[in-house]
């Protein structure tokens, strides 16, 4: 069963309702005023079997000028028009104003229902189906065929039934995007059903037991049961009308506006990267800073228009902009949309997002939305990728940022790589590389007598915004080409040697010197800046140094032996293991000559390396001291 979903069109009184109720037998006026008043407020629905494998859902729109906004929430899900046009009068302001509707939604497959012929004669009504299809050709740019109907007498609906079978075969197949979208237009409560929401399932699939999120709020709910014209489905897809029930939702948290999704990368955002389009016989120019009323979807919110260029828009003009929505909307690449001013509420023109959620600096990726929305697949998903720039993107959040299908994975031959579980534009990776070899040759200069940099803030200095697999995958494409070299937890440019001044090698030797002579209690390095008369940084650096090279050893922040001293005390503190039975502190002491305070970081610096164990007497030979008395015995 293939289906599809017709939207009504045309002005008020032209005939709509009458002629939806003739080919279905529903009567999609739902509302007591809409039968005192003989005139539609709000969308109402009905569906039509064209052929024993289609089916169509029929959304009736109002004429009314007043309710152009109820229009909008019935005509953006909807596949196809049925125009209306009342031979008697002929075009009239909604008939354009419904086509130039269907126009900017990108719909170019219709049918002209031309109604109450019984009131005209045959000449009559030729003329005012010819004048219906040229004003389609004006606007649409298409050939709608025109079908004369009397529906109270139920003249010529057979023939209508015909076209638009014809019109329902010629519609190219929905397509197989898996983003299952279903902008809410009514919701309500049935005992024993609770919280149903019904809409036109933009795409994808869902199926009872889904979870769904209704966003922008982003509420939780399941999928009790599912219906298709009034048919319980298991499962529901592209261009049909569904009824969902939902469990974990009540009524008012959910209402027409609102989107039901299941996929989680949807980001609600107020802003939107935009082309925008002001139709040519539009009254109104557009200005920068300009509020508007935005119709997404089957909602509505207030937005203000941000141009790139200083000039307004003019009717027929084409520009890219930013939508700055007072509310947060759901949106993804390549959704149409429809703008009105903001008062009086006439329409402006409308348009397609390019980008959901730009940065404030937007102007220079005009030319990447430019490709986005208009390119064949490979270059819009490459343009997506560059605009995802060094955050990557996920395979999900990708597939909302085109509007191309995607498969799991592009093509190897695509400009594109994938690093973990995110997709990068390849030049992310070499614009990474090199900010981060700029960072670190200019932290090298910054230090130059820190033999190494600390990893972690090379990898910090990829910035918050890139994505860690992006730094970390750029970190190692520079270590594997040798342009740096990471030892453990520090990280240097391959060409980087420390270069001692005449100074800094003098006050190095005479740390060295100073720290030989006192032997087991050697200065501090405070003592020693002391000692230089040089600053603290400068000592720690070259101290460093001398650690690095094996010159010094560090058994604590400020105690620093030579590595001759720290051998000389570990064979000291070994004969004395050998000779006393769990030697206490003092008889190290005595061994030494050492006093308390260098004594007591000495015996925590030979427990850390397993060359002593405290024991609750005193101390015990470790693994290393063990090692080495059993060597001396069987020596
Ligand atoms: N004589 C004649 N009357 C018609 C025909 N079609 C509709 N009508 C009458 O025209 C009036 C308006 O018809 P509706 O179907 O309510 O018009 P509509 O386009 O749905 O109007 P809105 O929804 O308010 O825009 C009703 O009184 C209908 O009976 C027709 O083909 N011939
Ligand atoms: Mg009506």
């Amino acid at each position: 069963m293939s289906s599809l979903v017709l939207g009504t069109a045309g002005h008020v009184d032209h005939g709509k309702t009458t002629l939806v109720k003739a080919l279905t037998g529903i009567d999609t006026d739902r509302f007591q005023e809409e039968k005192d008043r003989g005139l539609t407020i709000d969308i109402g629905f009905a569906h039509l079997d064209l052929a024993p494998d289609i089916r169509a859902g029929i959304v009736d729109v109002p004429g009314h000028h007043d309710f152009l906004t109820n229009m909008l929430a019935g005509s953006t899900g909807i596949d196809a028009v049925l125009l209306v046009v009342a031979a008697h009068e002929g075009p009239m302001p909604q008939t354009r104003e419904h086509l130039q509707i269907a126009s900017l939604l990108g719909l170019d497959a219709g049918v002209i229902a031309l109604t109450h012929v019984d009131r005209v004669d045959a000449e009559f009504a030729e003329l005012a189906g010819a004048t219906a299809a040229e004003e389609v050709r004006d606007i649409i740019g298409c050939d709608w065929p025109v079908v004369q109907v009397d529906a109270p007498r139920g003249t010529g609906l057979d023939d209508l039934r015909e076209e638009l079978r014809r019109l329902a075969e010629s519609l190219p197949q929905p397509s197989d995007d898996p983003v299952f979208r279903l902008p809410v237009d009514r919701s309500f409560t049935i005992s024993g059903a609770g919280t149903v929401v019904t809409g036109t399932i933009w795409s994808g699939h869902v199926a009872v037991g889904s979870r769904v999120r209704i966003l922008p709020a982003g509420h939780e709910a399941r999928v009790r049961s599912l219906q298709v014209h009034s048919e319980e489905k298991k499962e529901v897809g592209p261009r049909q009308r569904c009824a969902a029930s939902l469990v974990g939702i009540s009524r008012h948290q959910v209402e027409r506006g609102d989107t039901l999704v299941t996929d989680a990368s949807w980001r609600p955002s107020s802003r939107l990267g935009v082309k925008l389009r002001l139709l040519k016989d539009g009254t109104r120019p557009v200005e920068h800073g300009q509020r508007i009323r935005l119709f997404m979807g089957t909602g509505e919110v207030m937005a203000r228009v941000a141009l790139s260029q200083e000039h307004a828009l003019e009717p027929g003009d084409t520009a890219a902009a930013v939508l700055e929505c007072e509310a947060d909307v759901v949106a993804r690449t390549g959704d149409r949309f429809i703008i009105r001013f903001y008062s009086p509420v006439e329409l402006l023109g409308g348009g397609r997002v390019a980008e959901v959620n730009p940065p404030r600096h937007w102007r220079d990726r005009v030319a990447n939305w430019n490709a986005c929305l208009e390119a064949e697949a490979r270059e819009s998903i490459e343009a997506a990728l560059r605009l995802a720039g060094a955050r990557g993107t996920t395979g999900a959040e990708l597939r909302l940022a085109t509007p191309h299908r995607i498969a799991t994975d592009l093509p190897q031959e695509w400009n594109a790589i994938r690093i973990g579980d995110r997709w990068f534009d390849p030049e992310q990776r070499d614009r990474m590389s090199s900010q981060l070899r700029l960072w670190m040759e200019q932290a090298h200069r910054d230090a130059p007598l820190d033999s190494g940099l600390a990893l972690q803030s090379l990898r910090a200095a990829g910035g918050k915004e890139a994505a860690p697999q992006l730094i970390e995958a750029s970190i190692e494409r520079l270590a594997g080409s040798g342009d740096i070299v990471i030892d453990g937890p520090r990280v240097r440019l391959a060409g980087h040697r420390v270069q001692l001044g005449r100074h800094e090698q003098a006050t190095q030797d005479v740390l060295v010197q100073a720290i030989s002579t006192g032997g087991f209690m050697p200065p501090s390095p405070a003592d020693l800046a002391d000692l230089c008369s040089a600053p603290r940084p400068l000592i720690n650096s070259l101290l460093k140094l001398l650690i690095e090279a094996g010159v010094l050893i560090q058994l604590t922040p400020d105690l620093l032996l030579t590595a001759s001293a720290e051998r000389d005390l570990r064979d000291k503190v070994l004969r004395v293991l050998g000779e006393t039975d769990c030697p206490t502190p003092s008889n190290f002491r005595e061994a030494l000559g050492v006093t308390r305070r260098y004594l007591i970081p000495m015996l925590e610096y030979l427990d850390s390396i397993g060359w002593t164990e405290r024991s609750s007497d005193g101390r015990l030979p470790g693994p290393l001291a063990r090692a080495a008395l059993m060597e001396s015995k069987t020596e």
